[in-house]
């Protein structure tokens, strides 16, 4: 396959002003009529079409049938040549909707037909140039049998209904422009639950969510969370919605999270449906997050879309940032960060740092599924959140208002969005823009210095990007490091650097700007703890040597939480190395630490939970240039152990505080008060034989999935097997009718570094609740085994790698896009010790050999295999 190169971008040489189209749903195939206005653009006369898997049955150039000799076909694509200024071209091509299981364009899930077309699906459905600036106006006709479909929806404002011969006819208009892969069309027997949302100038909008009827009892929070995102946009944007009616589908079978088609967003049922008893609070704030992040998408990504996907980083790196903003006002602005930063360190790091990497704005690529990645989405993310930081609020305000005005109803480019927060500060942004183009995760190593007698303090400051597949010699990045100054009182000193032009000092950034650069600040009484990048304020690895003393110190009083989060997982990583070594010991020093925070009530819960919580095994791994992942499990384990014996009262009282009685309330404090509680029972449990019967005791009367589940995996992980094994019994029995829940009792065991055996995953293969269809299903076993059973996927007799690799190759003819991602660790073997990595470089190579690759498994195989 050939890779698609950003720089023989071209413009479209015909627009389509006007789009037609009727879908005729028959049982085995549906017909798709289309009825195109085509505008020419310049000079050219030739119209590229693209097409996927379709049956074309006729094909019309301004009322005159076209024969074969009239067009030319090439790969997935049909071409019209010697064109003139404006035509009308109409087709009808037949699919099958019922045989798709990539869950691309058109297809099944259940009973119900749906569409995913971002980035390239509306191509599976009809002709059509298939690229994202290609902007057009839809009027969308569904005919289908009206008992079995008597729910017909599409984009925009609905026109007319009628029911004729048995079969209902719908029509849907979209007055707003857009590119045909925010094209939506779901057909199905579905129950709603509506709601309204009057708009900042006063107009209504009718919100509606459909489900399947099994779930209505599943939809209040996602609304509650969609009139919330509604007012934040207007409020913290000045954003407004645009139609009359806002819709959401639940949908099982979903390669994504959600898709934010034009006033018709299609969500996988996971990250839409809730209530107390089936979802956890994790989940809650999940939707909270999706429903936000697919709804902002109306103006950062509908309203205003990409020229190419290039730019997609465009419209999901800004939104993610702006769903990131929505959850930190909704929940804790500390306990968002550190997740996020937490997630960029573990996963984004690990891919600038593999054979995927990539900037935030690709030169290349093979299948742009591929990068729907967290260097698009996360680290897109951060790159919008230091422009925030370089230009503060009220400057990025007026730099995003000047992008959605100038920019409205338009398919643009990353550097548009820069320009307009250029243009509306009066900032030269030209070396910021490296950020987009440099993949790899840049270094800042970091050297300070103290002169008691002079007080005074130098900060010197060294950053280098390492090399990445096909990028060498990086140029430095301007960096905002937020720096603070602690005394030994705990507060926070004055930061008066002598160099002013590079310190804000609103947001207390230093611009850090050069390969080297040193700073000095003058007035420094005593020498201080240097908090550095609080608030995680850029996407960077740290090379400072904080002493043991010191880490501790901003543990218990770093006014950043952040910080002081960070500085207890240092803490953590230290001794983990320690254990590896054979070397670890608690000091007085440690347990005063940690007594200190785990009794600190005045602390917001969720935020202890997170300072106590140990870093995960792939954290840990992303933390060091090599790894052997049992190893770090066992360290992991023998750490744990050792906690959770010292302060084993501490988690005993803590959880007998806050394991209070009450009716469940998915709201910020309750969900913090449950994660430490939780967090409490599981720590409790690993010391003590009473904290698995307390574990055992809620897991039976729970009344909420919250604390039923951490109850289950704490006795997963703590419990003997036979505990273990009992809990998964009854609680399968008790919820197998319900498949979301079902998919988390796959999970909490495949991802079980007790139970997720390859064996153990092999049966659950097998298992009736599993489905090779259903892409959470997959994800559930194979994706929580590979990415989380750290020690059994990477186990000495290299199975774990086979099963992979079995998964991958089967997956690869059903669906590709999820073929390919189910790859990820493995692509990650020349960070593993030499065992393991030529058995996962074997498998790789194994797949290779397999031979008729999708164009997704392909590029993600051969990259890695360079
Ligand atoms: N655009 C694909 C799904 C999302 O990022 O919202
Ligand atoms: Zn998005």
């Amino acid at each position: 396959p050939k890779a698609i190169q950003l720089a023989d971008y071209r413009a479209p040489a015909y627009e389509v002003t006007d789009t037609h189209l009727r879908f005729e749903l028959h049982d085995g195939y549906t017909l798709v009529h289309s009825n195109l206005s085509l505008k020419q653009n310049g000079d050219e006369t030739e119209l590229l079409l693209n097409g996927q898997d379709l049956e074309l049955i006729s094909i019309k150039l301004d009322g005159k049938l076209l024969s074969e000799a009239d067009y030319t076909t090439a790969e997935e694509a049909l071409i019209l040549s010697g064109l003139g200024a404006s035509h009308t071209l109409e087709m009808t091509t037949r699919i099958y909707p019922e045989k798709n299981t990539a869950l691309e364009g058109l297809y099944r899930s259940g009973g119900m037909y749906c569409t995913q077309c971002e980035a390239e699906g509306f191509r599976r459905i009809t002709y059509y140039p298939d690229r994202p600036d290609v902007m057009s106006v839809f009027t969308t006709e569904i005919i289908a049998d009206a008992a079995r479909y008597p729910v017909l929806l599409s984009n925009g404002n609905p026109v007319s209904e009628k029911i004729e011969d048995g079969k209902k006819h719908v029509v849907w208009h979209d007055p707003h422009k857009k590119p045909a892969y925010l094209f939506a069309l779901v057909a199905g027997d579905l129950q709603v639950r509506d709601d309204h949302f009057t708009t900042c100038s006063g107009r209504e909008v009718l919100l509606r969510i459909f489900v399947e009827p099994q779930n209505v009892d599943k939809t209040e929070y996602a609304l509650d969370a969609l009139k919330r995102s509604m007012r934040w946009d207007e409020e913290v944007y000045g954003r407004e919605y645009d139609l009359d009616i806002f819709m959401i589908v639940a949908v099982d079978d979903f390669n994504m999270g959600a898709m934010e088609n034009k006033g018709l967003n299609i969500f996988n049922s996971s990250c839409v449906l809730a209530n107390p008893a089936t979802a956890t609070d994790a989940a809650y704030q999940r939707i909270e997050a999706i429903v936000a992040h697919e709804y902002f998408h109306n103006w950062s990504g509908n309203r205003v879309t990409c020229r190419d996907w290039f730019q997609l980083s465009l419209k999901e790196g800004f939104t993610v940032f702006r769903d990131a903003g929505f959850s930190a006002d909704m929940n804790s602005a500390t306990v968002k960060r550190i997740e996020d930063a937490t997630m960029l360190r573990t996963v984004q790091f690990a891919e600038d740092g593999g054979p995927m990497a990539h900037p935030v704005q690709p030169d290349s690529y093979i299948e742009i599924s591929n990068f729907y990645t967290v260097t698009i989405y996360e680290k897109g993310a951060e790159v919008v959140g230091m422009l925030h930081k370089i230009l503060g609020e009220e400057g990025f305000r007026k730099g995003s208002d000047l992008y959605f005005e100038r920019h409205d109803g338009q398919a643009v480019t990353i550097n548009e969005f820069v320009q307009a927060m250029e243009d509306a500060n009066d900032v030269d942004l030209t070396q910021f823009r490296l950020w987009y183009k440099q993949s790899g995760t840049p270094v800042v190593e970091v050297l300070t210095q103290y002169d008691h007698a002079a007080e005074r303090l130098t900060l010197n400051l060294r950053q280098y990007t390492p090399d990445t597949p096909g990028q060498t010699d990086k140029k430095p990045l301007w960096i905002p490091v937020q720096l603070g100054l602690i005394g030994h009182d705990g507060e926070d000193m004055e930061v008066r650097p002598d160099q002013p032009d590079f310190w804000t000092e609103d947001s207390q950034v230093l611009h850090f700007r050069e390969a080297e650069q040193t700073f000095s600040f003058g007035g420094v009484v005593e020498e201080p703890v240097v908090s550095l990048f609080r608030d995680f304020s850029a996407p960077v690895r740290i090379h400072y040597q904080h002493s043991q003393s010191a880490l501790r110190f901003m543990l218990q009083h770093d006014s950043d939480g952040f910080n002081r989060w960070d500085a207890g997982q240092q803490l953590m990583l230290h001794w983990i190395e320690l254990a590896e070594k054979g070397r670890f010991k608690f000091t007085q020093d440690d347990i005063d630490a940690l007594h200190t925070v785990i009794n600190d009530v005045e602390l917001d819960p969720a935020m202890v939970a997170y300072l106590l919580a140990l870093p995960s095994e792939s954290y840990i791994a992303e933390s060091r240039p090599q790894y052997d992942p049992v190893a770090i499990h066992k360290a992991r384990e023998q750490v744990m152990a050792a906690l959770a014996d010292t302060l084993s009262d501490d988690f005993k009282a803590c959880y007998q505080r806050l394991n209070v009685s009450g009716d469940y309330q998915p709201v910020p404090e309750d969900m913090a008060r449950r994660s430490l509680k939780n967090l409490a029972l599981s720590y409790w449990a690993k010391a003590d034989a009473e904290g698995v019967e307390a574990a055992r005791l809620q897991f039976s009367s729970a009344d909420n999935m919250t604390d039923q589940m951490a109850a289950l995996r704490t006795l997963v992980a703590h419990g003997n097997q036979a505990e273990a094994e009992q809990a998964l019994a009854e609680f399968y029995t008790q919820w197998q009718q319900d498949s979301l829940v079902v998919n988390q009792w796959l999970t909490v065991q495949c991802g079980s570094s007790k139970l997720g055996t390859p064996a153990h995953i092999r049966q659950l293969l097998e298992h009736e609740a599993f489905d090779w269809r259903n892409p959470n299903k997959v994800r559930s076993v194979i994706g929580a085994f590979a990415n989380q059973a750290l020690c059994h996927f990477h186990g000495a007799d290299g199975e774990g790698y086979k099963l992979l690799a079995d998964a991958v190759t089967r997956l690869n003819e059903s669906n590709p896009q999820i073929a390919s991602r189910l790859l990820t660790p493995l692509t990650r073997w020349k960070r593993l010790v030499p065992n393991q990595s030529q058995m996962m470089k074997s498998e790789l190579q194994r797949i290779m050999d397999h031979g008729s690759l999708s164009k997704d498994v392909y590029e993600v195989v051969s990259k890695s295999l360079m």
